[in-house]
Order: structure tokens, then C-alpha cells, then sequence
């Protein structure tokens, strides 16, 4: 295989994240390098034409990735809740849940925290048991990085799936099914702080990748990511897989 590289960005206006700035996007991929440059152009044209806000600070980060620790794996099937309302939705996505086992209190925290973060850059890491917060990393979460799609099999997925093709679907299938895809992975909960974008899933290598067509009111700024972990994990581990291990979605 070719050469590949990890891109990643970040942007926050009032200043970079851990001086208090105010998180406007983020993005990662892996991509050949043929494609590193026109990656780049993508993630970088995300941070400044964005509807949290105007980035003043844009952090894009190159890597280029040892081929032999690839690990490969095949996108999460996909299926589609149409909901009629946010109430309807987020009752669909608590029972999607607790069929995964999922806990009562865990999903209402889990509801709880992407209802009241406006300003979350990566997941928190909650307890699908308890429902407690194991992560400590308050605003800035655990990001999955190094995960990117093959470019000819997003080409044939997206024909075979009309209407998804768009860059943040395929952004999302391949965060989910590297997520799902983690030691002590239960679900994901996910819904974009983007105040346009109220479409949000949940997922997990059990039932796929099931949007929801309504989890947030237009024009809210909440929004986030949970993983619900089973209570042997190692957050440690966890971590290492999220953020070092390269995925190549294909
Ligand atoms: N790792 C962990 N958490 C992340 C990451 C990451 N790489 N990227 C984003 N997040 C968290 C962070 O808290 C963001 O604020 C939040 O997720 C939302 O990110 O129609 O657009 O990029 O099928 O705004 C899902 C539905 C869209 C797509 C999700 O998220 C569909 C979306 P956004
Ligand atoms: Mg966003």
C-alpha cells in the first residue's frame, strides 16, 4: 500500500482551547498521500466557514502513519429512524440503548451532558452500568483520531447509499465504526453542536450505525459524543486504540 497520512484540525474562537477559547469545529481523516494536500484544503475550509462562529485559532496537524499497524475494517451498516419530533427521536435513541444494556441512569446522564454541553470538543467517556463519567478531561473529552475511509470504497458505498454520500456522514460512519470497533465498547450516543444539524445516532457494532433523523432542537449549540463503556475497561487502553491506532474504513 501507498504512503498514508493522518490530518487533524481544531479551531476555537477567543483564542486555542486550553487558554479558554470557544470550540468551533474539529476534524480528522487518513488519506493517501495524493490526497494529503486537497485533506488538508477540506479541514481547513471546515474551520473557517463554520456556524458555531469565526475560528481565530486553527491548529492542523500532518502525521504521516506507519502502513503495517493499519487495521481494517468495514463500515457499520446503516439504517435510518425516521422521527417526527426531538422527544420522538431521543425516546428512540433510549431505546436503542437499553437494548444494548445500557442502564436507565447512564442513558439519562448521557442525555444530560450533550443537553447541557455547548462547548465539548471530544467524547466523554461514561459508564454504561452506572452512568458515571470516567474520563477526566472535562471540555475536551477523548477524540478518536486516525481513521479515515479508502477512497474508492467510499465511491461505491455512497452509490450504494443514496443521499449519505456527504462529508459529514462519512466522517461520522468512520468515527462510529472505529468507536464500536474499541475493547469494552457498548454504544455510542452522538448528536452534532452544530446549530443546523439535528440528525444524531447512535451506534454500536450490535445494531449499526442507526440515525435519527431529529435528537435537538434547530438553532441549539449542544452536542457531543458519549461512549458507554463497559466497567473492565482500561481507560488507558481505550484511549491508545481512540487516538493512535489508524482504521482504514473500506
Ligand atoms: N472524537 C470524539 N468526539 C468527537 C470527535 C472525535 N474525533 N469529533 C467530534 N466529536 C464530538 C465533539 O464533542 C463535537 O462537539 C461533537 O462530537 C459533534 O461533532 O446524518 O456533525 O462534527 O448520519 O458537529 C452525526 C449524524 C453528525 C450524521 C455528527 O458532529 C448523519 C456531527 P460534529
Ligand atoms: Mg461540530
Amino acid at each position: 500500500m501507498d504512503e498514508i497520512y493522518s490530518v487533524r484540525m481544531r479551531a476555537a474562537e477567543g483564542g486555542p482551547h486550553e487558554k479558554g477559547g470557544f470550540h468551533i469545529s474539529g476534524g480528522e481523516t487518513l488519506v493517501l498521500k495524493q490526497s494529503l494536500e486537497e485533506a488538508a484544503r477540506q479541514l481547513l475550509k471546515k474551520a473557517i466557514s463554520h456556524s458555531r462562529g469565526e475560528a481565530d485559532y486553527i491548529q492542523l496537524v500532518v502525521e504521516k502513519i506507519e502502513v503495517k499497524k493499519l487495521v481494517r475494517l468495514t463500515p457499520l451498516s446503516v439504517s435510518t429512524d425516521v422521527v417526527q419530533s426531538v422527544e420522538e427521536g431521543r425516546q428512540q435513541a433510549v431505546i436503542h440503548l437499553r437494548s444494548l444494556g445500557v442502564s436507565e441512569s447512564a442513558i439519562r446522564n448521557g442525555l444530560e451532558l450533550l443537553l447541557s454541553s455547548t462547548n465539548l470538543r471530544g467524547a466523554a467517556v461514561l459508564s454504561a452500568s452506572t452512568g458515571q463519567r470516567l474520563d477526566l478531561y472535562k471540555d475536551r473529552g477523548i477524540r478518536a483520531t486516525r481513521m479515515g475511509w479508502d477512497e474508492d470504497r467510499f465511491i461505491q458505498w455512497s452509490a450504494q447509499h443514496p443521499g449519505l454520500g456527504t462529508p459529514r456522514i462519512a466522517e461520522a460512519i468512520a468515527l462510529a465504526t472505529k468507536v464500536a470497533h474499541a475493547p469494552f465498547m457498548v454504544a455510542e450516543l452522538c448528536w452534532s453542536d452544530d446549530p443546523e444539524y439535528i440528525t444524531g445516532y447512535i451506534a454500536s457494532r450490535k445494531t449499526g450505525y442507526v440515525r435519527i433523523t431529529q435528537l435537538k432542537e434547530k438553532g441549539s449549540l449542544c452536542g457531543g459524543r458519549i461512549f458507554y463503556v463497559m466497567d473492565q475497561v482500561d481507560l488507558a487502553s481505550l484511549q491508545t486504540y481512540l487516538e493512535e491506532i489508524p482504521v482504514w474504513i473500506g
